[in-house]
């Protein structure tokens, strides 16, 4: 395929921050994709290219600029071949020179136009690339936000309740529930996610909210994004609710979350590079709990590959822009795969109305899909692609 045209701008993300959508065009096809951003980011994450005052100028300089010229003397069989290109073009380890931002907005429309070109939804030109069966995966909505996503008014970043089945299904029960929890939390402000952000002086209150949940739902369970890098307080230590923890008593303290309370997984846990204590707790809660390496393995099929040395975790939280292009998030999901663990797919606190992470989370037929909380349209957009997904694959 030979790109004739591409166009680069800025739009704003859900935080009213910028970041890049790039839109590609080979003759008569054309494919638009936008980039999201994180706030709770792991140091070992590929780089988003921000400019002194926060802009992303020169990320979409980049794009229009060099990455349009070094791609309009080439023709290009396959979207892989185009993202083993853009790599070697950046020559850097973590994308610094150009941008994780820039080189995976322009891998992302080339995945569109290459699946356009082969007649093929998304989904099913992403399972033929990763050679995945495809699948609905469980929802992981986002229903109380905490931590750096609403001012710590909780300690954990994300309470979750995970639904299970048919995306049809398991979305109505999602909706029931997430009413039924704003009916009761009353008047409170939004997170980052379009979860309810309230407070309580107990670290136990959202998981007895939740729980009452699961209890009228079937197919339903909990899942926390503890996103412990962010309660690191430079002692060595954790606070949690103004009170300090060892990874030692934070163990003891999940592992009576897990006794106590209907968990189906925990994320990062410890901080990033805390392998042993992750270890420490996955032995003790396998077979009752997922843990899910996110900051801690950044979608990095090296550091995906060091955890299983280490038999650190049991599942890896999956975001594309985390190493900054599709042919490597699918290699991350292939490493997970290799190593017997679930791959769940993952949005960025800071969304924009793209749903490629629907559509690659069906196609490698993932273990879930985290796209937020049901209170804010860029987070239901993900949630509704998904639908349209189940019409789709019937
Ligand atoms: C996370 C994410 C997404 P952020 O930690 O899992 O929910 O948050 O995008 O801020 O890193
Ligand atoms: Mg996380």
């Amino acid at each position: 395929m030979k790109l004739d045209r591409i166009e680069a701008r800025n739009i704003p993300d859900t935080r009213g921050k910028p970041t890049v959508e790039v839109t590609l065009h080979a003759d008569e096809l054309s494919a638009t994709a936008s980039v999201p951003s994180g706030k709770s980011t792991g140091s070992h994450e590929a780089k988003e290219l921000r400019d002194a005052d926060g802009g992303v100028e020169t990320a979409v300089a980049n794009v229009t600029g060099e990455i349009a010229r070094e791609i309009a003397l080439r023709d290009f069989a396959s979207a892989d071949e185009l993202d083993t290109f853009l790599i070697a073009l950046d020559n850097t380890p973590d994308k610094s020179r150009l941008g994780a931002n820039a080189i995976l907005g322009v891998s992302i429309a080339a995945q569109r136009l290459f699946a356009q070109e082969a007649g093929v939804p998304l989904w099913k030109a992403i399972a033929e690339r990763a050679k995945t069966a495809p699948g609905a995966p469980r929802l992981y909505v986002n229903v109380i936000n905490g931590g750096v996503h609403a001012d710590f008014r909780l300690p954990f970043q994300e309470y979750i309740l995970v639904c299970e089945g048919k995306t049809s299904s398991a979305l109505a029960t999602a909706r029931a529930a997430f009413e039924k929890l704003g009916a009761e939390l009353g008047d409170v402000p939004m997170g980052d996610e379009g979860g309810y952000s309230p407070t309580f002086d107990t670290l136990e209150k959202p998981f007895e909210l939740l729980a009452a949940l699961v209890a009228e739902h079937s197919g339903t369970s909990i899942a926390i994004d503890a996103a412990a890098n962010e309660l690191r307080n430079g002692r060595g230590e954790y606070t949690l609710l103004g009170k300090d923890y060892t990874a030692a008593e934070l163990t003891s303290i999940y592992g009576s979350i897990v006794e106590r309370f209907p968990m189906h997984s925990i994320e990062d846990p410890f901080s990033e590079d805390a392998t042993q204590d992750f270890a420490r707790l996955t032995d003790a809660l396998r077979g009752k709990c997922l843990v899910v390496g996110d900051d801690f393995t950044v979608t990095n099929p090296e550091r995906i590959e060091a955890a299983r040395e280490a038999g650190a975790i049991t599942a890896v939280l999956i975001k594309p822009n985390q190493i900054g292009s599709v042919k490597e998030a699918i290699e991350a999901v292939q490493a997970t795969h290799a190593a017997g663990w679930a791959a769940i797919c993952s949005h960025r606190s800071g969304e924009t109305d793209d749903t490629f992470i629907s559509d690659f989370a069906y196609g490698v037929g993932a273990h879930g899909i985290k796209a937020g909380g049901l209170g804010q349209k860029q987070r239901l957009e993900k949630y509704e692609r998904l639908l349209e997904i189940e019409k789709e694959a019937v």
